[in-house]
């Protein structure tokens, strides 16, 4: 079993470039998590292989006409694997991954593992100004996406980001996924110039090993909720990640029989993991693909497929809540129902089991580690009222005060956290790894909780300033910075408000120079800069300064708070 911390080569080398160490863990730790049993040195490629050995005729993966058994789903991975090598990928490199819920988006991740590349997984609802800053973060040398999706067409987005990052020299483009609801095919097919994913299925993957990865190698870069400026990317191992995929099946009662239902975008690390689609193929189940989260065609797959579990966001939770009575499904077959990305409140929560036959899983968690789950036989009261307990006896809590000194028992403070699958820092970020952990190796998570005499966590709220609209992170910097750089724009700050649906929705203060834009005008034109649909302001205020304090000294921080204090105060007495 190799010691070695896991390796990357840095953003800016090109692949031949002698990759340099990231220190994950240190040694001493790593030592106690292979101790422990935590860490076994298994690899994605590997588990799959195995998988498909001891039970070749299973199925895995279903997704709109595709029916996937373990045999097939392997053997696509391995075709894929030699493929991306053929093109002339190296174990090593990066890959962004830009697809809907479709089996390819499977086979991909599947690929990419058995040959040693590295996934970097962007969500459907990224556009170019995320997508180029994940690039050149990453170094990617490829680009795998949807030719469209919700109308969407990222064909012209591989165009427009090969124009800006040479270093992204292949492109391979999936689909078209036309039978999917909404969707359209790509605008100018004869005009596409790329290469099909669908023609590497054709490779001959049997000479490939089963898996070109140590346990504690790099297995993927996954992006994080971007709490303050654009989002960062998390190297997870394949010993940290599997470890987490092995519990959550495990805390979850996951086994052969389990049907999942990837309804969320499983490029997000709670349906892809906690348990997710990958717990779920950890366990022998099977998963099944719903490109859309729409309540419809969701209950249309949970009847036809059986489908026994989900993970949702309180707001999708809420939609499926009110259509399950009156849409004629049969959803008998849900067992459980996981919800998690942002905080479910109790009322929501009673209606679980009564509506839907199923029994609630909270689960609290994030991209960089850390996760939390209710246990499916806890009481009632732990069950709708907390946000659960981590997943291993070796993860680390500190709830710390304002001075950074752990709180009484029961009292409310910063959760900090680390252990056997929490990162020790962002790839290639010294400025954030400053901020975001401590030197003794805690990640500062930014949430604010209290614990539960049973050791449960209850999620109070955010210290920082990012809005967590329906489980999508959003962060205020990031969008102010776009704000400030129109022309009619003189300063923008940019607060989260409560919101019956959503949880939280955005709102961007505007001090206009010079005429007023209209708020429609400045909607269109930031979602011109090529951000995510989500991250566009809900709602816009003009004002015509920001109160600031005799010395003009007003934090941002403050300047928020105060703001969204005004805003409350205004739509109270409005409502009276
Ligand atoms: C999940 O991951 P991220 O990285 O998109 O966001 C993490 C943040 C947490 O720090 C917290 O602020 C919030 O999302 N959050 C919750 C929550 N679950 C996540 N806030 C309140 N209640 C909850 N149940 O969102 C994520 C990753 C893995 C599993 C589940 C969620």
């Amino acid at each position: 079993m190799t010691t070695a911390p896991p390796t990357l080569a840095p953003a800016g080398g090109a692949s031949a470039e002698p990759p340099h160490p990231i220190q994950i863990w240190p040694d001493d730790f790593a030592a106690r998590y292979r101790a422990a049993g935590h860490w076994r040195n298994e690899t994605f490629g590997a588990w799959l292989r195995e998988r498909a050995t001891a039970h070749p005729d299973r199925p895995a993966v279903i997704g709109g006409d595709q029916r996937w058994t373990y045999a097939e789903l392997d053997r696509r991975a391995g075709a894929l694997a030699a493929g991306f090598l053929d093109a002339g990928l190296q174990p090593g490199d990066r890959v962004l991954v830009h697809l809907p819920n479709v089996p390819d988006f499977i086979a991909v991740v599947m690929g990419l593992f058995r040959a040693g590349l590295i996934p970097v997984y962007a969500l459907p609802a990224h556009r170019i100004t995320e997508i180029e800053h994940f690039a050149q973060g990453s170094g990617a040398r490829a680009y795998v996406a949807a030719a469209a999706h919700a109308g969407f067409d990222y064909t012209a987005l591989a165009r427009e980001l090969q124009a800006r990052q040479a270093r992204v020299e292949h492109v391979w483009i999936a689909g078209p996924t036309a039978s999917t609801p909404g969707a359209t095919t790509a605008a100018e097919p004869a005009a596409d110039p790329f290469p099909r994913l669908s023609a590497l299925y054709a490779a001959d993957g049997s000479a490939v090993p089963a898996s070109a990865s140590q346990g504690s190698d790099v297995a993927f870069l996954q992006i994080s909720g971007g709490s303050t400026g654009l989002s960062k990317l998390i190297p997870r191992t394949h010993d940290d990640y599997i470890y987490t995929l092995r519990e959550s099946a495990r805390i979850c009662g996951l086994d052969a029989d389990t049907v999942f239902l990837g309804a969320l975008p499983i490029a997000h690390n709670f349906p892809m993991s906690s348990p997710g689609f990958l717990g779920t193929l950890y366990a022998g189940g099977r998963v099944v693909l719903s490109p859309s989260p729409d309540p419809e065609s969701c209950f249309a797959l949970v009847e036809r497929e059986r489908v026994t579990v989900t993970s949702l966001v309180p707001p999708l939770l809420l939609q499926w809540l009110d259509r399950a009575p009156a849409s004629g499904r049969d959803l008998g077959s849900l067992r459980a129902i996981q919800v998690g990305g942002a905080k479910l409140s109790a009322e929501i929560a009673r209606r679980v089991r009564p509506t839907l036959g199923a029994t609630l899983q909270q689960v609290f968690g994030m991209a960089e580690g850390l996760v939390n789950y209710t246990r499916l036989d806890d009481p009632d009261e732990l069950i709708i009222h907390t946000q659960g307990r981590p997943i291993s006896p070796d993860d680390e809590i500190l709830i710390l005060d304002d001075e950074g000194r752990p709180v009484e028992p029961g009292q409310t403070g910063h959760l900090l956290t680390r252990g056997p699958y929490t990162i020790r820092a962002y790839h290639d970020n010294p400025s954030a790894n400053a901020r975001a952990f401590t030197e003794d190796g805690y990640y500062r998570t930014g949430d604010v909780v209290r614990m539960t005499p049973e050791g449960y966590l209850e999620v109070q709220g955010r210290a920082g300033d990012h809005i967590n609209r329906a489980g999508e992170k959003i962060s205020a910097e990031e969008i102010e910075d776009h704000l400030l750089s129109h022309p009619q724009v003189f300063d923008a700050a940019v607060v989260s408000v409560p919101d019956e649906y959503l949880g939280e929705r955005s709102c961007a203060f505007i001090i206009p120079k010079g005429d007023r834009p209209r708020p429609a005008d400045l909607k269109r034109w930031i979602r011109a800069r090529g951000i995510a649909d989500f991250k566009v302001p809900d709602q816009i205020v003009f004002v015509d300064a920001f109160a600031s304090t005799a010395a003009m000294k007003i934090s941002r921080k403050a300047l928020r708070a105060q703001l969204r204090a005004q805003l409350l105060e205004q739509e109270r007495a409005a409502a009276q």
